[in-house]
């Protein structure tokens, strides 16, 4: 039995947090301040979101369906406030509430601190997905790690990124729950000895290890208007020492307690800033096996107590996806407990484990690529080593008796190979499926970076492409698109986001149009104020705001982006009546803090952007705008401002892309490469509504494969080219000498790995397209929503029902 959501009018609304303020806050509202209005309206949401809570434990207790545990070292979950007062019905409310009361909604929600629990596309994927299985009435959860530290905060200081620690714990956190009675323990290092049992066969006992206790923290992931609230669960590391220990009068002993304790705490002291370059840190590999060991003993205890049957029927009642290879030691892990632990034998262990675990890949980067050294997991983690040498011997073994024709791949499919262990092939063979994140990238991996995997187990590969959760990234950012949606074809889309298409009836009508043009300029408005109090610079909200916001990496590309920012510069110096049309580029972008390369790109717009800024003879017709810490709340700003979206990595490069999917369900028109989702939104929307240039993934496989390109010649070539390489090499940049040296030496000694300059004749002329058709509003519209029509397929709505029919086998609730 369902029960429902407490219905409240705005003046009940008000008198509850007026009373909330003065409970728990210790005020009056005349008094209270921001802070106060936010922790009162979120315990008013908690307590009708605990509701619902108990009730679906109690559902999933009772009916026993299978269960999906989303295992991700990153979610990038965002401020909760909004998305969980909007999915339990009481966001226009509150906000009407919070207005009578004379307060700003935007600036109580403000008061949340935005949790950085992730790098980027992979973390807030994983957040979307959350909120689809519960919005799905999916029994679908979370585990993760509860950093105290997450993503840096970016500061520029002269131009250059800088990195503050971000302690967002600071203050209360109102959303999770500590469940101290949930506590679990992990074990790292120790011996393991063999003992022969009277029957022969060998048991291990794992001894003298290192304990530490997972203590879980759980956040509620609300469904939309549906009353079921999953479970997000994150664990923090802690010292399971009792007081006693110490009570020594050992100076020495006491020092080395506190010694021991704070490295304990260090797994879950922070996240990793790289999202790109693999480094074998130990520290890395803790918190992995950390996540991993402490979720599968909260999923089996839970197994246990609720379903009462031999671990033998666990594929029944659980799958467990891994987000990328990060949790990819759940496959040696589940066997240790299942023949250590439970007593199974290794056929039955690996049968049950690669019936469970399904994979997700997220990238073909080779430098992304995790491999640990093996003498490190040997030391750390003995017993799994022996797991995982095992696994690797009847693999090569099956391979070489089974499969004779890929004998000759087998050191290039070895899970050890090169004294390294090598996490996505060990994923891959461990698990039942295998998928990528958008159409390209998965028939990349089956054709070239996975080829004789699929050779050998075709039928664990699958696509699922990428999508974003529609009630955040446009009920909730953009409020006013949503009412003029709902308002012109009704509110089913709300719940089928693939009806959007009934849009496209209105792509010709006058009087939607308009006030489709209004919104955008209002969302534009609102940008321009924000830049302006953060940055002091007068944007034009007639200008087109041309939109890059993504971590800064070589293959995203925002180098191309900036020389074509030079270039215009360059133009309208050389020809101060050029007519273009005004534009304002604005970037949101963080470095990992080791980049040299990423921090220089940072610079160089930034200094782009001082000098463009400030030129009178531009006469305000291109702004450079570089706003620091981009974030998710930053994220939710800028899209339903962005006119043109920037989604220019180098083909073959980019797996999928979710950015791009954002704004184009907020009425952006996209520039791109054939990369990524970037192909299926062209398949939609259809080639004039969407600009599309540059060399494809086989062209630059090509290049790649022959050596074939130099980029010399077209600096030899292409006089833009050459005026800007010069200008970085220490020439002039209006006024101003600028010096980037080692841009300029690698672009030319390492043979522009990315393609910036093959890029750049093809990547202006279509700019210059997207000038021209920028001026004419009415079809600049239109083509808008067509691109809002079509955005429905990239709900994660339709990405999680996909998972679920062909992957979990899994039934709503
Ligand atoms: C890799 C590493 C390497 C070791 C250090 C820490 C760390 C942290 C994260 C990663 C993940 C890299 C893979 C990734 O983020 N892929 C992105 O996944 C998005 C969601 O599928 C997708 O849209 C992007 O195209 C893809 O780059």
């Amino acid at each position: 039995m369902k029960k429902t959501l407490t219905k409240r009018t705005i003046d009940e609304l008000v008198d509850e947090i007026k009373s909330k303020v003065e409970l728990l806050r210790g005020t009056t509202i005349e008094n209270a301040t921001n802070k106060d209005i936010y922790y009162a309206i979120s315990s008013i949401v908690n307590e009708e979101i605990n509701k619902s809570w108990t009730q679906t434990e109690e559902n999933y207790k009772q009916k026993q369906p299978k269960q999906i545990y989303y295992l991700s070292m990153e979610f990038l979950i965002g401020r909760l406030v909004e998305s969980n007062l909007l999915n339990i019905g009481l966001l226009k409310e509150c906000n009407e509430a919070i207005v009578k009361l004379g307060y700003s909604p935007e600036d109580i929600y403000a008061q949340e601190k935005d949790p950085g629990l992730g790098n980027g596309g992979l973390g807030r994927l994983a957040a979307c997905f959350l909120e689809s299985m519960a919005s799905l009435s999916y029994p679908g959860h979370g585990c993760g790690i509860r950093y105290r530290y997450g993503m840096f905060e970016q500061r520029f200081i002269n131009g250059h990124q800088t990195e503050l620690p971000d302690y967002w714990l600071k203050e209360e956190y109102p959303w999770e729950i500590r469940k101290a009675e949930e506590a679990v323990e992990v074990h790292f290092g120790g011996e393991v000895h063999m003992f022969k049992k009277r029957n022969g066969s060998l048991e291990f006992r794992h001894e003298n290890t290192d304990k530490v206790l997972a203590v879980p923290y759980d956040v509620p992931v609300v469904g939309y208007n549906n009353q079921v609230v999953n479970t997000l669960r994150m664990w923090s590391a802690e010292s399971p020492a009792v007081e006693s220990d110490l009570q020594t009068s050992h100076t020495a002993q006491y020092y080395h307690h506190l010694e021991h304790n704070r490295s304990i705490e260090q797994i879950s002291g922070f996240l990793y800033p790289d999202d790109s370059s693999y480094e074998g840190k130990i520290l890395r590999i803790r918190q992995q096996y950390f996540l991993v060991s402490a979720s599968l003993k909260s999923i089996l205890r839970e197994y246990k107590q609720n379903v009462r049957r031999s671990l033998a029927h666990l594929p029944e009642k659980v799958v467990i996806q891994i987000n990328d290879t990060h949790p990819s030691l759940t496959v040696p892990e589940l066997m240790r407990i299942l023949m250590d632990e439970e007593g199974f034998g290794w056929e039955k262990a690996w049968e049950i484990t690669s019936n469970v675990v399904a994979y997700t890949n997220h990238t073909t980067l080779s430098e992304a690529l995790e491999k640990w050294p093996k003498d490190m997991i040997k030391s750390l983690l003995p017993r799994l080593y022996m797991i995982i040498d095992e696994i690797n011997e009847r693999f090569c073994q099956g391979i070489w008796f089974d499969y004779p024709e890929l004998r000759d791949k087998i050191p290039e499919m070895a899970i050890i190979a090169d004294d390294q262990i090598h996490m996505a092939r060990l994923a891959v063979v461990g698990s039942f499926s295998v998928n990528g994140v958008a159409k390209l990238h998965t028939e990349i991996l089956k054709k070239q970076e996975m080829k004789n995997f699929y050779a050998l187990y075709p039928e664990k590969f699958n696509n699922k492409t990428n999508g974003i959760t529609h009630r955040r990234w446009l009920m909730q950012v953009n409020p006013k698109l949503t009412s003029l949606i709902t308002e012109t074809i009704g509110p089913r889309w709300i719940s089928r986001p693939n009806e959007l298409t009934n849009l496209l009836r209105y792509s010709k009508d006058r009087p939607f149009l308009d006030k489709l043009g209004q919104i955008k300029r209002a969302n534009k408005e609102s940008l321009a104020n924000f830049i302006h109090e953060k940055t002091g610079i007068v944007v034009d909200e007639n200008s087109i705001f041309d939109v890059q916001i993504k971590r800064l990496h070589e293959y995203k590309r925002q180098l191309l982006n900036i020389f074509h920012v030079i270039h215009l510069y360059n133009e309208l110096k050389n020809h101060p009546q050029l007519d273009i049309t005004p534009r304002t580029f604005i970037f949101g972008a963080k470095a990992a803090p080791g980049y040299y390369f990423a921090k220089e790109i940072i610079k160089l717009i930034n200094t782009v952007a001082s000098i463009v800024n400030h030129d009178p003879e531009i006469k305000g017709k291109l702004k450079v705008i570089f706003l620091e810490n981009y974030n998710v709340s930053l994220a939710e700003r800028i899209i339903p401002a962005a006119d043109l979206s920037e989604q220019i990595s180098t083909a073959g490069k980019e797996a999928s892309g979710t950015g791009n999917m954002k704004m184009m369900m907020n009425g952006a028109l996209t520039i791109g490469t054939l990369d990524g989702a970037n192909i299926e939104i062209k398949n939609l929307v259809g080639d004039p509504n969407i600009f599309i240039f540059g060399l494809q993934s086989e062209e630059v496989f090509e290049y790649y494969r022959t050596g074939a390109y130099v980029a010399r010649d077209i600096y030899n070539t292409d006089e833009r080219i050459a005026d800007i390489m010069n200008q970085l090499n220490g020439g002039e940049f209006g006024s101003q000498e600028i010096e980037f040296k080692d841009i300029y030496y690698h672009l030319l000694y390492n043979n522009d790995p990315y393609f910036i300059l093959k890029d750049f004749d093809a990547y202006t002329e279509t700019q210059q397209l997207v000038d021209q058709e920028y001026r004419d509003k009415d079809t600049w519209l239109s083509k808008s929503l067509i691109n809002i029509a079509h955005s429905g397929k990239f709900s994660s709505d339709r990405t999680i029902q996909e998972y679920a029919n062909d992957i979990w086998k899994i039934q709503k609730q």
